[in-house]
């Protein structure tokens, strides 16, 4: 699914087979989740909970947790619980943000949204089930890693989560609903909080469980936060220029709910300019890992080529 121009046109930037490197980790981690969740009594709701979880996605923060615990010697077991529980979290915010009372979607990765097929109240619910589960996992899967690595990333995911993440970028991002006067700070602290946080959250933790140093985690935090705006951008611009066969999401929403993008404020051409930019700022982070920095390269140039 992932495996497009966009990802040829990084491969050739970096000389670093991406395609071949995110196709074996989206594997890895689709059979990660796949195992994690069954369906036992109610059914329902574990029915709900794994109907958004296994709906596909680039898994791009699964993929980011294992790439850091790799770059900082750990091994891919230390941060697959970690990495499953990442995407739980973010699949949980994509069920809520597409209800009703929030962006009320109807489609999200190519399928029906959640609501749509179990109705509100079990989508609710589906969505406060996976966050939950996304921190015992962590507690209860995590194998040969020191207790207090593992007590620091469910502080940094809880971070990532809460009022200090998502949910106040999302407050933020309703509070602007309707407003044409939004300005680029706030607009900065929505996708800071909204996106950036739990993108800096899955970089950070890999490392963390591999017992990186302050300052390597310091330099990885500024590498996520420039990718994270970056991503943002761009998602802005597809939402433009993109159909919803590519989105698998209702295309050109934000120009109908006249909502401030970064788009809005620069235009197409500038919004692409800056998010090179970042990229560029998130890659010069990356310089002192040398080599084995190469897949966290590619993945930045892949976020400013995607088409979806
Ligand atoms: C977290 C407790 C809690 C509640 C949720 C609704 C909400 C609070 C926050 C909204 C968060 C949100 C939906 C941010 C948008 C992030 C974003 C850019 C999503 C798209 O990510 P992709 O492109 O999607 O990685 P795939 O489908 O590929 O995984």
């Amino acid at each position: 699914m992932i495996l497009t121009n966009e990802v040829q046109a990084s491969q050739q930037a970096t000389q670093f087979d991406l395609a071949a490197y995110l196709a074996e980790r989206q594997a890895q981690v689709e059979a990660a989740l796949d195992r994690s969740l069954q369906v036992i009594y109610p059914e329902r709701i574990y029915e709900a909970m794994r109907y958004s979880l296994m709906a596909g996605g680039k898994r791009l923060r699964p993929i980011l947790c294992l790439a850091t615990c790799e770059l900082s010697g750990g091994t891919p077991e230390m941060a697959t619980p970690t990495a499953c529980a990442l995407e739980m979290i973010h699949t949980m915010s994509l069920i809520h943000d597409d209800l009703p009372a929030m962006d009320n979607d109807d489609y999200r990765r190519g399928k029906l949204t959640n609501h749509k097929v179990y109705g509100e109240d079990i989508a609710i619910l589906a969505g406060d089930g996976l966050l939950a589960y996304a921190f015992e996992h962590v507690a209860i899967e995590t194998k040969n890693v020191d207790p207090e690595r593992i007590l620091k990333v469910v502080a940094v995911l809880g971070r990532a989560v809460g009022a200090a993440g998502l949910v106040g970028g999302q407050v933020v991002d309703l509070e602007c609903e309707g407003k044409c006067d939004v300005s680029l700070e706030t607009l900065n602290f929505i996708h800071n909080h909204k996106t950036a946080a739990l993108l800096e959250a899955s970089v950070t933790s890999g490392a963390i469980l591999a017992g990186a140093s302050d300052s390597e985690l310091q330099r990885l935090s500024r590498y996520a936060q420039h990718i994270g705006l970056a991503f943002q951008i761009v998602d802005d611009i597809l939402d433009i220029t993109a159909t919803q066969e590519e989105l698998g999401k209702t295309a050109g929403k934000d120009l109908q709910a006249q909502k401030a993008t970064y788009p809005s404020i620069w235009g197409l051409e500038q919004s692409r300019e800056q998010a090179r930019n970042l990229v560029s700022a998130a890659k010069a982070e990356l310089m002192d890992f040398g080599e084995a920095a190469k897949p966290l390269m590619a993945i930045a140039d892949y976020i400013t080529a995607r088409k979806h």
